[in-house]
């Protein structure tokens, strides 16, 4: 389809018409929008179909990411960038008045994911078509996202996010691609013809309806697909005996009950114990995932024997990990493999990423539970725990509680982790320090028993989301100065290290930054009544909100430098505005006390007149990734501050970096590698390194109110929380606890002087303008190893053995001979 101007505006015309039965004039914005989007995605189809047609055509191995979360934020914006239509698309709209930006911003952020694992997945989407590799998602369609966050007196408060109420334009349902998965019942054994053969009986069956989401490379004709499913009752009529025919109650229940598993996506919660929803959605989008996949491999290779050559699946974390077992099920209940076979082939399919170090956040089911839900499954998953105990009894003879610490089921549990290192062909951490750990500690038996299966892929961003598109004018000043090839070689951003102290640059580049940070204060204006001065540092730390990553250390140092003011006023400080946004856990009480400490802070800081425009604390309500593209194009400073080794890698650390914000961080995750690149004078380190706080660990921990006694500008602040900023002693009582009497096991009081002397360095390196600025643009210029294309291709050929496939649209082909 050829979509010059005129074409462009004629499509939209008739579309509107076809759609809504309404002419421009008539048409409210969200008409138009979604017009607008039909129309991308009707030219979007046609390379879709022939990606989909030459994928087929070359035989080439392809690549299917499993992940329960995919954070994909706004499509319209970077559809239109990656086909390459936007400037015609903006003109076309103009010449019919209708303004392209406004249309933009009705588009709801699909915000199927909690944070950094399902934004990696949404941009390693975005990097695998761009990269022209063949590689597709898989996930589930929540009908609501994560909760949208209010904040109400202070307080977080949790909405329904209902982003599907006005429909959704990307996605394209194939109800003829359904298929059933079961649930509960019982397992019958009968041996036929001298073999054992499974018979799942008295199950609940689920529909899952797969949603096709069309993912567009970047400029290269590649349309890749992301497969959401969603949860349906089979029609009343078919025959399945827990179903009680004719009884409208019961069937109205069992329908709301099926439905339910597709219904919401868990918030990251310290969960309390086994949720069976949870674990009905893992095997849910695992096993209709896998059918799909094998129905349709087997439909054109008629055997499944070489299955592990052409197709890879990748389980992000484990919460896919069930797709091991689900595989075997079907080789060898539905396809009669014997379990060797049928193993060969799953364990070489199957690769894993883990993306936490946390021991609250790994993976365990009760078996009773596991049982009654998935009773096929168990005995699977049962079955590899005895080969794979039988294995390790062989080379530890002897040895129980190393076999019993690695065992698969043990003490009344699964143990996922466990299942996804043994089931698979690789391991990988998200940065160099992560993977380490995950060796040398967390799961260092099963590198000693497996090492070569461990590998570290440090996780990258989407540079053409995170710079080209959220950050359009420092894109168009870099490709000035260099050139647009780092649009495709993100590496490339390098050449601009030779400006970074060339004055007309520096110049330049800090425009842009005043202008997003005029933009963001416009913004924090109109939302929460706070002039914020755009010659102030912004100072930004937006992310999940999480004790290890510890809001507090900084909320400790606001508080610290105001006191400082208050007893000095002449105090020589840069003007600071602090900026933060992020969700807290419904259930997780600690954090959203953080929420609450950091607003009352703000209602102190911003409404005393001795302080002025020195001093500015706002929260942005409702962090989401559209807010982001926002918010980190305007940022001076970015705060990565966990406390050593508990952030895996960080991925907003990497945003910043490109955007040309100075990091102030601990030696944790990415950071490191961060450092690496752009050299230590360009970022702030400070603070304990990770072997130090494993050794505290290992030995119980530190004394945190050694330091309360001995310092006593960490005193005042922290008897501020329990009187002085709070409304009584209960309000903070959390925090204040776990300082002092539950020995701050993230190691704040002991990490805040190290961090005040950060904070002044960057104070000082601040009012160092041009020192500062080199700064900023060596950070952009080194930023281009964080490119997801980057860890992407270390994916492509380190672990899936995948190539590129270039998709040729002959079409465009002859319209260029043409020109
Ligand atoms: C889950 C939970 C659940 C229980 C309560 C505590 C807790 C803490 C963290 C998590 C997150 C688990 C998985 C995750 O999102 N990890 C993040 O993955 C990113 C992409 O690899 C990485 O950049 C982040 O450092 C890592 O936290």
């Amino acid at each position: 389809m050829n979509l010059d101007k005129e074409a462009f505006k004629q499509a939209f015309i008739e579309k509107l018409q076809t759609m809504y039965g309404k002419s421009i004039e008539g048409a409210s914005s969200l008409d138009r929008y979604t017009t607008l989007c039909s129309v991308v995605r009707d030219y979007m189809c046609k390379k879709w179909i022939l990606t989909n047609q030459q994928y087929e055509a070359r035989s080439e191995k392809q690549i299917y990411y499993f992940s329960i979360e995919f954070l994909l934020g706004r499509l319209l914006s970077s559809n239109l960038l990656n086909l390459n239509i936007r400037e015609r698309c903006r003109e076309a709209l103009g010449e019919l008045g209708i303004n392209l930006g406004e249309l933009e911003n009705m588009e709801p952020d699909a915000g199927l994911g909690n944070g950094g694992l399902g934004r990696l997945a949404a941009c390693f989407l975005d990097s695998m078509a761009s990269r022209h590799l063949p590689g597709h998602g898989c996930g589930i369609r929540y009908k609501y996202g994560l909760f949208e966050q209010k904040i109400i007196d202070g307080h977080q408060v949790e909405l329904p996010d209902n982003w599907l109420k006005d429909g959704y334009a990307w996605e394209i349902r194939k109800a003829d691609r359904s298929v059933e998965v079961r649930f509960g019942g019982q397992v019958r054994t009968e041996t036929i013809k001298g073999r054992l053969t499974y018979f799942h009986e008295n199950y609940e069956p689920v529909l899952a309806v797969p949603y096709d989401i069309p993912i567009a490379g970047y400029q290269n004709d590649t349309v890749n697909t992301l497969c959401l499913w969603s949860a349906e009752s089979i029609n009343a009529g078919s025959d399945y005996s827990s179903f009680n025919r004719g009884d409208y109650l019961k069937t109205v229940e069992y329908k709301s009950a099926v439905e339910s598993i597709s219904h919401i996506l868990y918030p990251d919660d310290r969960y309390p114990g086994g949720m069976v929803l949870r674990l009905k959605q893992e095997y849910f989008f695992v096993s209709a995932g896998l059918q799909r996949i094998i129905r349709h491999y087997k439909a054109r290779h008629g055997t499944l024997s070489d299955f592990a050559d052409k197709v890879a699946i990748h389980i992000n974390d484990t919460h896919p990990a069930l797709a091991i077992p689900e595989m075997l099920r079907i080789l060898i209940d539905e396809e009669g493999m014997d379990w060797d076979e049928a193993w060969e082939i799953t364990s070489n399919t199957m690769s894993y990423t883990n993306h936490t170090i946390l021991p609250e956040a790994l993976e365990k089911w009760p078996v009773d539970m596991f049982k009654a839900l998935l009773p096929r499954i168990y005995l699977l998953v049962n079955e590899i725990n005895e080969r794979f105990c039988r294995k390790l009894w062989e080379r530890y003879p002897g040895d129980w509680s190393k076999i019993a610490s690695m065992a698969i089921i043990s003490y009344g549990y699964v143990h996922m982790a466990h299942l996804a290192v043994a089931g698979s062909y690789s391991v990988n951490g998200v940065a160099k320090i992560h993977t380490e750990i995950l060796k040398k500690q967390v799961m260092r038996h099963f590198h000693e028993f497996y090492p070569r299966k461990f590998n570290n892929k440090t996780n990258g961003v989407t540079h053409r989301r995170w710079l080209l598109n959220a950050n359009p004018q420092l894109a168009g000043l870099i490709t000035e100065a260099i050139g647009p090839s780092w649009i495709y070689h993100p590496t490339d951003l390098g050449q601009l290290q030779k400006y970074a102290g060339d004055s007309l640059f520096q110049e330049q580049f800090a425009g842009i930054k005043k202008k997003n940070k005029e933009d963001l204060g416009r913004f924090i204006r109109e939302k929460l009544g706070v002039a914020v001065d755009p010659a102030s540092i912004f100072d930004v730390q937006v992310k999940r909100i999480h004790a290890y990553k510890r809001q507090v250390l900084n909320v400790l140092h606001i508080m610290d430098l105001y006191n400082r003011l208050k007893v000095n006023p002449n105090l020589d400080i840069v003007p600071r505005t602090f900026i933060f946004a992020g969700k807290a856990a419904p259930g997780y009480i600690y954090a959203k006390q953080i929420i609450k400490l950091i607003t009352t802070l703000a209602a102190v800081v911003n409404n005393d007149p001795g302080i002025g425009d020195k001093l500015k604390v706002v929260f942005l309500e409702n962090y989401s990734v559209s807010l982001a593209e926002m918010i980190i194009p305007a940022a001076d400073v970015s705060e990565q501050i966990s406390a050593a080794s508990r952030e895996a890698s960080g991925t907003g650390n990497m945003k910043f970096m490109l955007n040309g914000a100075v990091t102030i961080g601990t030696l944790d995750g990415a950071n490191i590698e961060m450092r690496a690149e752009m050299g230590e004078n360009n970022i702030i380190i400070f603070g304990l390194t990770a072997d130090q706080v494993l050794a505290y660990y290992q030995n119980g921990g530190y004394k945190s109110q050694d330091e309360y006694l001995s310092n006593p500008r960490i005193r005042t602040v922290v008897d501020q929380l329990a009187c002085g900023l709070s409304a009584g002693p209960e309000e903070f009582k959390d925090i204040y606890d776990s300082l002092l009497y539950y020995n701050d096991e993230y190691f704040v009081l002991k990490d805040f002087p190290a961090y005040a002397a950060a904070q002044s360095k960057v104070d000082s390196l601040f009012q160092r303008r041009r020192e500062w600025l080199s700064m900023a643009i060596s950070n952009t210029a080194q930023a281009g190893r964080f490119s997801s294309d980057r860890t992407i291709s270390e994916y492509a050929i380190g672990i899936w053995k995948i190539k590129p496939v270039i998709i040729v649209d002959w079409d465009d082909i002859d319209l260029w001979n043409k020109k």
